[in-house]
């Protein structure tokens, strides 16, 4: 489905050569014991470059989620809010790129879920992750595995 959605966009505009898009600080936290599910963060920046300018799009670029080949095609774009003093999860279709403006997906906020892991990440392996946005095709970056403790410890 969202394979489906990033190739539609894809065949809406002409592809820009040139990545837009930067992305840091791409860290997948070590799954719960037990559990088939984690969350992926990191931050983006938007740069767009004469061909995207020139495509003069009213909202020029949005990021629909990411994929972890290796781990999982099955993810969901979320962001948190408290409800009745819980923080609860919820999902969200998009966050819009503005430029030069940086995006920053992490714990408390915005992320990525992804469901269903063929195997479980431990902490200190990498694994290739694949933005979906609209307009850019070839967003990636190698998201480190980290534990829950060394995420909150900024490590
Ligand atoms: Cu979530």
């Amino acid at each position: 489905m969202k394979r489906a959605l990033f190739a539609i966009f894809l065949g809406a505009a002409s592809v820009p050569t040139q990545a837009a898009i930067t992305v840091s600080d791409c860290v997948i936290r070590e799954p719960a014991p037990g559990s088939d599910k984690t969350a992926l963060y990191f931050s983006a920046v938007y740069q767009p470059n004469e061909e995207t300018a020139a495509l003069r799009l009213p909202n020029p670029e949005s990021l629909f989620g990411a994929i972890v080949p290796e781990l999982t095609d099955y993810t969901e774009l979320h962001d948190m809010k408290h409800v009745d003093g819980v923080m609860t999860m919820h999902r969200i279709p998009q966050i819009p790129l503005k430029p030069k403006q940086s995006i920053t997906l992490k714990p408390g906020g915005k992320h990525v879920m992804l469901f269903n892991l063929k195997k479980r990440p431990v902490a200190g392996e990498i694994y290739p992750v694949e933005l979906l946005v609209a307009f850019d095709p070839e967003v990636k970056c190698n998201a480190v595995v980290k534990t829950s403790a060394q995420i909150k410890a900024g490590q």
